[in-house]
């Protein structure tokens, strides 16, 4: 775009934001990181390109396409595997402090095992790794955003317990080889899309269906495969590398119905459930109590002879306890919770042993995601829920933001950002520790079962033409001033 464009387009948000009177209008801390993601399978493409391995996401766009809405594939994608200089320079014109991408594993070890390690992908994430820092962007790689090498998922996936040690192993190659150039470490994103989605209601790659059982010994191996990552880097990567590795949890937040015992008591049991299920093991030690018992209880009225939700040993919870070194954290949106009676002993599910009626008001605004309702206070709410009951831990926001059909002038997502932000900076003033934001999406990309037909990007890109051509939005321009300013309004105090 046009600087003297660019400049217009900057104008006319502030124009109109000064007549919003209820942003928050404290400056955030210089220290405060503003960034920006991407994930591999949903921007590469490259699918098999330089001996890289299959993935569940190429099995599953390719033998299932009727799950994805428009039948598409991440085959090309954004293609950021032959324009990674590209998204870098965007990145850069937003004048973001990070950039968040993942690593593909069947990239790097096209056998998922590390006994073959693929040079041309090493040399992919070594190249978009240095661009990145020569232009002063800070990376922050995730090692795990869904792409699980197919020849793992063939012999039993995240539920069987032989994948800890193969994740141990990857996780080791990776600091290896670009540990020297990152400071910040994720292992896992949202893994809680990974075992619901992936193992018990089928919404994600590999699109199994075993609710109830799979998503919990799913999570079970998921939490020794995260710790035992932190610790590999523990001892032996972080004396010479001194970053940081943690994992990313995302939850919406949860509102009652009324102020009721009832539904208040049920609130807290769906977010230990959607968000205490990832983070007490780690941040506290070993399940919350809440789902040993409910899912104990359940099993045994079911005939069971053991609990559906596995057992850690006191050994094993040791071990977990504690591996983290700040929190990630993605939220998009909030639901309502309202108590109802325990559903009835019979089909078992993850949703069964939580037993709460969920919903999301009609009143709200959604976005192109039908998932998407547009609450902003529910942002703050959540931030000052986790550091009052998860002791306070320092928070980076790894993923935010909105969907629509990709129009250039997004004014949704402008709003979105803003007052999204303005509750973050809000709950800061709360006394929340939020380090930096993450605008979840760099650009418009792969959006798994929704494929290309809702857009999350501050950049569109043209998905018609060879050239995945790359314009950015009026968010894109919204977003980089409040990057320079820091601020969300016209000027801040
Ligand atoms: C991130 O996941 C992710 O990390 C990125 O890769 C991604 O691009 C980005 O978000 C944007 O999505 C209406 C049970 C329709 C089954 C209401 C309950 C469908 C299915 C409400 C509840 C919800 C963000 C799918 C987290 C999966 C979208 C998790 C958000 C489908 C629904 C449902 C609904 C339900 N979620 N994801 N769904």
């Amino acid at each position: 775009m046009e600087p003297k464009i660019f400049l217009i387009y900057s104008f006319l948000i502030f124009g109109y934001i000064q007549a919003e009177d209820d942003v928050n209008n404290k400056a955030f801390p210089d220290d405060f990181l503003f960034g920006t993601a991407t994930a591999s399978y949903q921007v590469e493409g490259a699918w098999n390109e330089d001996g890289k391995g299959e993935n569940i996401w190429d099995r599953l766009t390719h033998t299932r396409s009727s799950l994805i809405s428009d039948g598409s594939t991440g085959d090309v994608a954004c293609d950021s595997y032959h324009k990674y200089k590209e998204d870098v320079a965007l990145v850069k014109e937003l004048g973001s402090q990070h950039y968040r991408f993942s690593l593909s594993w069947s990239r790097i070890l096209p056998n998922g095992t590390a006994d073959v390690v693929n040079l041309a992908g090493v040399t992919y994430y070594r190249n978009l790794i240095k661009e990145l820092k020569d232009n002063n962007i800070e990376p922050l790689v995730t090692l795990y955003h869904w792409d699980l090498p197919q020849v793992f998922q063939d012999q039993g996936g995240w539920p069987d317990e032989f994948i800890v040690d193969k994740f141990a192993d990857y996780a080791r190659v990776c600091f290896e080889l670009f540990g020297s150039d990152v400071k910040y470490w994720l292992t896992f994103n949202e893994p809680k899309q990974t075992c619901l989605g992936g193992y018990a209601d089928g919404s994600k790659a590999p699109a199994l269906q075993n609710p109830g059982v799979a998503e919990y010994k799913c999570t079970h191996n998921v939490l020794k495969s995260h710790a035992k990552a932190w610790h590999i880097y523990d001892q032996e990567f972080r004396a010479t590398q001194n970053g940081k590795v943690s994992i990313t949890i995302d939850t919406s937040w949860y509102e009652p119905d009324s102020n009721s015992a009832q539904d208040e008591e049920a609130t807290e049991r769906k977010r230990m459930f959607e968000f205490g299920w990832y983070i007490h093991p780690i941040f506290i030690g070993d399940y919350p109590e809440v789902m040993k018992t409910r899912i104990a209880a359940r099993s045994t009225a079911e005939g069971l002879s053991e609990s559906r939700l596995p057992t850690f040993t006191s050994e094993e919870v040791a071990y977990i306890r504690g591996t983290h070194d700040f929190l990630g954290l993605n939220t998009y949106s909030t639901s309502m919770v309202k108590a109802i009676d325990d559903l009835p002993i019979g089909q078992t599910s993850f949703y069964n042993d939580v037993s709460v009626n969920e919903y999301q008001r009609s009143d709200w605004e959604t976005a192109a995601s039908g998932w998407l309702k547009i609450v902003p206070w529910g942002m703050r709410k959540l931030l000052n829920w986790i550091s009052k009951t998860f002791n306070d831990p320092p928070i980076l926001i790894t993923e935010n933001g909105v969907s629509d059909y990709g129009d250039v002038d997004d004014t949704v997502r402008v709003n979105y950002y803003r007052d999204y932000l303005s509750n973050v900076r809000s709950a800061m003033e709360d006394g929340a520790n939020v380090i930096g934001y993450t605008a979840w999406s760099l650009m418009d990309n792969f959006e798994w079962y929704a494929g290309y037909t809702e857009k999350f990007g501050l950049y569109k890109v043209d998905f018609n033409s060879p050239n995945r051509t790359r314009t950015p939005k009026t968010s894109a321009a919204y977003y980089k001033k409040v990057i320079q300013t820091r601020c969300l309004v016209d000027s801040c105090v």
